[in-house]
């Protein structure tokens, strides 16, 4: 499978996060892309779609933000990579701040997504692998796979979190609606919920979203992903949340997976996006499934049954001694 990724993405490589009281190294860290690198091969590099299609998902002031967060941190004087430290109120109201740390509260929902020198760079070319394996499989390639990294699919149209800072398979998704594809879907399967992407889409009846992930009751984010939440508006019936106990192995995922591949068989998509988090592995560090890696062919061909072209986006996915494999097993099954 055409796997799309830039080594401008590890440019993004913060040092620490704040986990359960004490900073601790950074767990989505760059070895992750060497893992699946050695695994797969190497690798297209992306075209540069420039940020005309990131501006369809995030607004300009906070694409400006990411960009300027580092170098503001740095102006005031401050160490290490640049973190929240006070948010507001989830839509408080609208405020015009000066400071960095302001501009980073309201621009975040929580301390583990730090801003380091290449944060910006490494997302802009994260989205853009995204973007060019979208190209392939308009092109008419069934899958492709792109290599992503940071993750997306946390970040909201204007918030980072969870390790995302722009949603590349939300982006993705759009410039495929942009394309003139009517319908896309999108399916979620990292451990953690696709908060983000489901903000982005929650009001749209032309984007469904799909989300097999650990119970909000027991996980990050907690907020979101719980099983009410159906989306708003136009976008009503167009957010399936399949939230799974920790514990969970392949047959309860499977019977999950049946659930969203009949919801988005129904919906009559024109393509697929995947967001793919190999934090379901029963060995990931800060997750709690206990998938097998070669759970993760039998995965795939059931979501390639649905026929529909699909562009694989990597999200999450800690166990980097078994990531290569994951990865190499979940690609087989396309
Ligand atoms: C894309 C994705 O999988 N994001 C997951 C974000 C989860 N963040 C909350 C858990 C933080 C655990 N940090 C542990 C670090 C150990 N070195
Ligand atoms: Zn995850």
């Amino acid at each position: 499978m055409r796997t799309f990724h830039s080594p401008l993405q590890r440019r993004h490589a913060p040092e620490k996060e704040l986990h359960n009281g004490a900073f601790v190294p950074f767990a989505e860290h760059p070895g992750r892309i060497d893992a699946i690198l050695e695994a797969l091969g190497p690798a297209e590099a992306p075209r540069d779609h420039g940020e005309e299609p990131i501006l369809r998902i995030h607004p300009r002031a906070y694409v400006d933000f990411l960009k300027s967060a580092f170098g503001e941190w740095r102006a005031a004087g401050r160490p290490g990579d640049a973190g929240a430290y006070v948010w507001p109120v989830v839509g408080r109201r609208p405020l015009t701040l000066d400071r960095v740390d302001a501009r980073l509260g309201q621009y975040s929902y929580d301390a583990s997504t730090p801003i380091a020198e290449g944060t910006w760079e490494g997302s802009y070319w994260s989205v853009q692998s995204a973007l060019s394996g979208l190209d392939a499989v308009l092109g008419g390639e069934a899958a492709a796979f792109a290599l992503c990294r940071p993750p997306g699919h946390h970040a909201g149209a204007d918030y980072m979190g969870g390790y995302c800072y722009l949603n590349a398979a939300a982006v993705a998704a759009e410039v495929a609606i942009a394309a003139g594809r009517r319908r896309v879907a999108i399916l979620d399967i990292d451990y953690h919920h696709g908060n983000g992407t489901q903000d982005i889409f929650l009001d749209r009846g032309d984007v469904f979203f799909a989300s097999i992930h650990a119970d909000p009751k027991t996980d990050y984010p907690f907020y979101w992903g719980h099983a009410d939440e159906r989306g708003i508006g136009a976008g009503e019936g167009a957010t399936l949340n399949l939230p799974l106990p920790r514990g969970t192995a392949f047959p309860a995922f499977e019977t999950a997976l049946e659930r969203a591949l009949t919801a988005i068989a129904g919906f009559d998509a024109e393509l697929l996006v995947c967001s793919f988090g190999a934090d379901t592995f029963v060995g990931d560090p800060i997750s709690f499934f206990a998938l097998e890696t070669a759970d993760y062919a039998p995965i795939a061909r059931r979501i390639a049954g649905l026929g529909l072209p699909t562009l694989v986006v990597m999200e999450g996915g800690y166990a980097v001694e078994a990531l290569g494999a994951n990865v190499r097993s979940v690609l087989s099954g396309f």
